[in-house]
Protein backbone atom coordinates (compact mmCIF):
# COMPACT_ATOMS: atom_id res chain seq x y z
CA UNK A 1 0.00 0.00 0.00
CA UNK A 2 1.01 3.39 -0.75
CA UNK A 3 1.69 5.77 2.39
CA UNK A 4 1.71 10.06 1.80
CA UNK A 5 3.10 11.73 4.71
CA UNK A 6 0.59 14.86 4.95
CA UNK A 7 1.79 17.60 7.17
CA UNK A 8 -0.20 19.88 9.05
CA UNK A 9 0.95 23.54 9.63
CA UNK A 10 -0.60 26.98 10.83
CA UNK A 11 -0.42 29.10 14.24
CA UNK A 12 -1.51 28.00 17.38
CA UNK A 13 -5.05 27.22 18.25
CA UNK A 14 -6.23 27.47 14.43
CA UNK A 15 -7.75 23.76 14.91
CA UNK A 16 -4.73 21.23 13.63
CA UNK A 17 -5.29 18.90 16.18
CA UNK A 18 -8.74 18.93 16.00
CA UNK A 19 -9.17 18.67 12.00
CA UNK A 20 -7.03 15.31 12.23
CA UNK A 21 -9.15 14.15 15.57
CA UNK A 22 -12.42 14.62 13.73
CA UNK A 23 -11.06 12.80 10.69
CA UNK A 24 -9.47 10.08 12.32
CA UNK A 25 -11.79 9.40 15.39
CA UNK A 26 -14.77 11.25 14.49
CA UNK A 27 -14.25 13.30 17.48
CA UNK A 28 -14.71 17.18 18.48
CA UNK A 29 -13.58 18.41 22.16
CA UNK A 30 -13.80 22.07 22.96
CA UNK A 31 -11.02 21.84 25.20
CA UNK A 32 -7.58 23.22 24.19
CA UNK A 33 -4.71 21.10 24.77
CA UNK A 34 -1.86 22.89 22.75
CA UNK A 35 0.27 20.50 20.96
CA UNK A 36 3.81 20.17 21.28
CA UNK A 37 6.44 18.92 19.43
CA UNK A 38 4.65 16.88 16.73
CA UNK A 39 2.17 13.57 16.80
CA UNK A 40 1.27 11.47 13.82
CA UNK A 41 -1.73 9.52 13.04
CA UNK A 42 -2.60 7.28 10.15
CA UNK A 43 -5.90 6.80 8.28
CA UNK A 44 -6.63 4.62 5.39
CA UNK A 45 -8.20 5.94 2.82
CA UNK A 46 -10.19 3.86 -0.13
CA UNK A 47 -9.69 5.29 -3.85
CA UNK A 48 -11.69 3.89 -6.36
CA UNK A 49 -8.58 2.15 -7.75
CA UNK A 50 -6.14 1.47 -4.19
CA UNK A 51 -5.87 2.30 -1.02
CA UNK A 52 -3.60 5.53 0.17
CA UNK A 53 -2.64 5.71 3.78
CA UNK A 54 -2.48 8.90 5.20
CA UNK A 55 0.19 10.24 7.60
CA UNK A 56 -0.87 13.30 9.49
CA UNK A 57 1.64 14.76 10.99
CA UNK A 58 0.07 17.66 13.21
CA UNK A 59 2.61 19.89 14.32
CA UNK A 60 2.86 22.48 17.02
CA UNK A 61 2.12 25.62 16.45
CA UNK A 62 4.72 27.64 14.31
CA UNK A 63 3.82 30.57 16.22
CA UNK A 64 5.22 28.78 19.18
CA UNK A 65 8.58 29.33 19.19
CA UNK A 66 8.87 31.95 16.57
CA UNK A 67 10.94 28.91 14.53
CA UNK A 68 10.00 27.06 11.69
CA UNK A 69 10.81 23.23 11.85
CA UNK A 70 11.34 22.70 8.33
CA UNK A 71 12.89 19.05 8.93
CA UNK A 72 9.39 18.27 9.63
CA UNK A 73 8.49 18.62 6.20
CA UNK A 74 10.58 15.91 4.68
CA UNK A 75 9.04 13.51 2.78
CA UNK A 76 6.04 15.01 2.52
CA UNK A 77 3.67 14.44 -0.07
CA UNK A 78 1.40 17.49 0.36
CA UNK A 79 1.00 20.39 3.62
CA UNK A 80 -2.29 21.53 4.86
CA UNK A 81 -2.42 25.40 5.90
CA UNK A 82 -4.78 25.81 8.40
CA UNK A 83 -6.36 29.05 9.45
CA UNK A 84 -8.81 30.54 11.50
CA UNK A 85 -11.90 32.61 10.45
CA UNK A 86 -12.18 33.85 13.66
CA UNK A 87 -9.44 35.58 13.84
CA UNK A 88 -7.88 37.60 11.32
CA UNK A 89 -3.66 37.03 11.76
CA UNK A 90 -4.00 33.42 11.85
CA UNK A 91 -4.58 34.54 8.13
CA UNK A 92 -1.22 36.47 7.94
CA UNK A 93 0.55 33.96 10.17
CA UNK A 94 -0.44 31.13 7.77
CA UNK A 95 0.87 32.69 4.71
CA UNK A 96 3.66 33.38 6.41
CA UNK A 97 3.93 29.84 6.97
CA UNK A 98 3.47 28.85 3.77
CA UNK A 99 6.18 31.10 2.43
CA UNK A 100 8.99 29.68 4.77
CA UNK A 101 7.50 25.95 3.94
CA UNK A 102 8.02 26.70 0.13
CA UNK A 103 11.44 27.29 0.72
CA UNK A 104 12.06 23.47 1.48
CA UNK A 105 9.47 21.49 -0.40
CA UNK A 106 7.58 21.93 -4.05
CA UNK A 107 4.79 19.39 -2.50
CA UNK A 108 1.06 20.68 -2.98
CA UNK A 109 -0.01 23.21 -0.79
CA UNK A 110 -3.77 23.59 0.74
CA UNK A 111 -5.83 26.19 2.60
CA UNK A 112 -8.18 24.50 5.37
CA UNK A 113 -10.10 27.81 6.46
CA UNK A 114 -10.96 26.27 9.87
CA UNK A 115 -14.01 26.75 12.59
CA UNK A 116 -16.70 27.35 9.92
CA UNK A 117 -19.20 26.69 12.36
CA UNK A 118 -18.47 30.57 13.81
CA UNK A 119 -19.09 33.58 12.70
CA UNK A 120 -16.44 34.68 10.40
CA UNK A 121 -13.95 37.63 11.71
CA UNK A 122 -12.88 38.08 8.29
CA UNK A 123 -13.85 37.71 4.72
CA UNK A 124 -11.48 37.73 1.65
CA UNK A 125 -12.90 40.55 -1.01
CA UNK A 126 -11.78 39.51 -4.58
CA UNK A 127 -8.61 41.02 -4.99
CA UNK A 128 -7.61 39.17 -1.99
CA UNK A 129 -9.14 36.07 -3.39
CA UNK A 130 -7.60 35.91 -6.76
CA UNK A 131 -3.74 36.74 -5.26
CA UNK A 132 -4.30 34.40 -2.29
CA UNK A 133 -5.88 31.22 -4.45
CA UNK A 134 -3.07 31.06 -6.98
CA UNK A 135 -0.93 29.68 -4.05
CA UNK A 136 -2.63 26.93 -2.74
CA UNK A 137 -3.31 23.82 -4.98
CA UNK A 138 -7.17 23.39 -3.00
CA UNK A 139 -8.79 25.02 -0.58
CA UNK A 140 -11.54 24.35 1.73
CA UNK A 141 -14.04 25.67 4.56
CA UNK A 142 -14.02 23.67 7.11
CA UNK A 143 -15.17 22.68 10.64
CA UNK A 144 -13.73 20.29 12.90
CA UNK A 145 -16.66 20.39 15.06
CA UNK A 146 -19.04 19.50 12.46
CA UNK A 147 -17.08 17.70 10.39
CA UNK A 148 -18.02 19.93 7.85
CA UNK A 149 -15.40 19.67 4.72
CA UNK A 150 -13.23 17.31 6.96
CA UNK A 151 -13.46 14.31 5.16
CA UNK A 152 -13.87 15.82 1.84
CA UNK A 153 -10.64 17.62 2.05
CA UNK A 154 -8.27 14.60 2.99
CA UNK A 155 -10.29 12.37 0.38
CA UNK A 156 -9.55 15.64 -1.94
CA UNK A 157 -6.14 15.69 -1.13
CA UNK A 158 -5.65 11.60 -0.79
CA UNK A 159 -7.21 11.83 -5.07
CA UNK A 160 -4.73 14.27 -5.86
CA UNK A 161 -1.64 12.84 -4.54
CA UNK A 162 -2.72 9.78 -6.15
CA UNK A 163 -0.60 8.67 -8.84
CA UNK A 164 2.12 11.48 -8.04
CA UNK A 165 4.79 8.72 -7.07
CA UNK A 166 6.98 11.46 -5.96
CA UNK A 167 7.22 11.39 -2.03
CA UNK A 168 5.59 7.74 -2.09
CA UNK A 169 6.70 6.11 1.43
CA UNK A 170 6.28 2.53 0.84
CA UNK A 171 6.51 0.10 3.73
N1 LIG B 1 -16.00 25.92 17.15
C1 LIG B 1 -14.88 25.34 16.71
N2 LIG B 1 -13.82 25.21 17.53
C2 LIG B 1 -12.71 24.60 17.05
C3 LIG B 1 -12.62 24.11 15.73
N3 LIG B 1 -11.39 23.56 15.56
C4 LIG B 1 -10.76 23.69 16.73
N4 LIG B 1 -11.54 24.31 17.65
C5 LIG B 1 -11.19 24.66 19.04
O1 LIG B 1 -10.05 25.51 19.00
C6 LIG B 1 -9.14 25.20 20.05
C7 LIG B 1 -7.77 24.85 19.47
O2 LIG B 1 -7.87 23.66 18.71
P1 LIG B 1 -6.60 22.71 18.43
O3 LIG B 1 -7.06 21.68 17.49
O4 LIG B 1 -5.98 22.29 19.69
O5 LIG B 1 -5.63 23.75 17.68
P2 LIG B 1 -4.13 23.50 17.18
O6 LIG B 1 -4.02 24.20 15.87
O7 LIG B 1 -3.83 22.05 17.21
O8 LIG B 1 -3.30 24.28 18.28
P3 LIG B 1 -1.72 24.03 18.69
O9 LIG B 1 -1.53 22.57 18.93
O10 LIG B 1 -1.55 24.86 19.94
O11 LIG B 1 -0.92 24.57 17.58
C8 LIG B 1 -9.79 24.05 20.84
O12 LIG B 1 -10.48 24.60 21.95
C9 LIG B 1 -10.77 23.44 19.87
O13 LIG B 1 -11.88 22.86 20.51
C10 LIG B 1 -13.77 24.28 14.88
O14 LIG B 1 -13.78 23.91 13.68
N5 LIG B 1 -14.86 24.91 15.42
MG1 LIG C 1 -2.41 20.95 18.15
Amino acid sequence: MIQKKICLLGASGVGKTSLVKQFVEGIFNEKYLTSIGVKVDKKIISLAEQQVQLMLWDIEGQDRYHVFQERYLRGAAAYIIVVDQTRTISLRQGIDIHTLARQSTNCPAILAVNKNDLPAAWRLDEDEYASLAPLFDLHFSTSAKTGEQVEAMFLAIAELLHGNKKNDITT
